[in-house]
């Protein structure tokens, strides 16, 4: 299997890290640390050079409680990073959720859209399906909205819920125009989960597998690993890896994560054990 993200073609056959940049004042993890382009610029490199398969710049905090961010503003900051980092060695995806902050950063060279909503704001369908360069596009499921989505997430079923909402969203974008090949699900840990649930997604996520789309995990950091460990955001490597390791050996295909180095050895490692492979970055 393969994805196909604009000029670029890459191979699902062993498990892809997908470099976490978020240039905004307040995400929960990083957040302030690479409002300087410079330091952006700086940092993607040193994920592609820690062996990312992709980096993914966010321009707009979606942690618990954020307020959005005026599209102006998250155009400011995001299109000239894509533009600089749009022609190195790996697709760069822009994390966003309005159609206008797709259709800039298609123009300026993302091969990946990344949308928390999932494409569901009017015209987001559109701008990824128009697009001249066959990008991808992760779809992810959130309940709620980020200000308000930690209050009381409630389910029935968790998986079965979440599982149900990807499939009308893969069929969506096939509807729409956009290529099987070009899309990736995703269970969104975090966003309008508790604990529970999300452990509950994590143990049941070969039944999103079975859809028959590469899935995206983004565990990193996150306040689940924190409930788990009892360690502050900056301390949460050790559980992050343990998260990516058990995402993977579920059938995720790609894990969004922000220590980069240390994720690319753990998969090394496990991938040998696992799959009798050795890859080199
Ligand atoms: C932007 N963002 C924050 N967490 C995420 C996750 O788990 N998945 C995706 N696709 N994006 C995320």
């Amino acid at each position: 299997m393969a994805l196909r993200c604009g000029r670029f073609e890459l191979s699902l056959d062993r498990p892809l890290v997908m470099g976490v940049l978020n240039v905004t004042p307040d995400s929960f993890s990083d957040g302030g640390r690479f409002m300087d382009p410079a330091a952006a610029l700086d940092h993607a490199q040193r994920m592609i050079a820690d062996g990312a398969d992709l980096i993914d710049i966010g321009a707009e905090s979606t942690r618990p409680g954020a307020s959005p961010t005026p599209e102006s503003e998250e155009l400011r900051r995001i299109v000239p990073l894509v533009e600089k980092l749009s022609g190195g060695s790996v697709p760069i995806s822009a994390d966003t959720r309005k159609p206008a902050v797709m259709r800039a950063a298609i123009a300026a060279g993302a091969g990946m859209i990344n949308d928390v909503s999932a494409l569901r704001a009017p015209g987001a369908l559109e701008a990824v399906a128009g697009s001249s360069q066959a990008i991808a596009v992760c779809v992810m499921h959130m309940q709620g909205e980020p200000a308000t989505m930690q209050q009381a997430p409630a389910y029935n079923d968790v998986v079965s819920e979440v599982k149900g909402f990807l499939a009308e969203r893969a069929r969506a974008c096939e509807a729409a125009g956009i290529a099987r090949e070009r899309i990736v699900l995703d269970p969104g840990f975090g966003f309008g989960k508790t604990v529970a649930h999300n452990l509950a997604l994590l143990r049941g996520l070969p039944a999103i597998v079975a859809l028959g789309y590469p899935v995206l995990a983004g565990l990193s950091r996150k306040s689940t690993i924190g409930a788990l460990t009892g360690r502050d955001v900056d301390e949460r490597v050790a559980g992050s890896l343990a998260a990516a390791l058990a995402a993977v050996a579920r059938g995720a295909t790609i894990v969004r994560v922000h220590d980069v180095r240390e994720t690319v050895d753990a998969l090394k490692v496990w991938n040998a054990i696992q799959n009798g492979k050795i890859f080199r970055h």
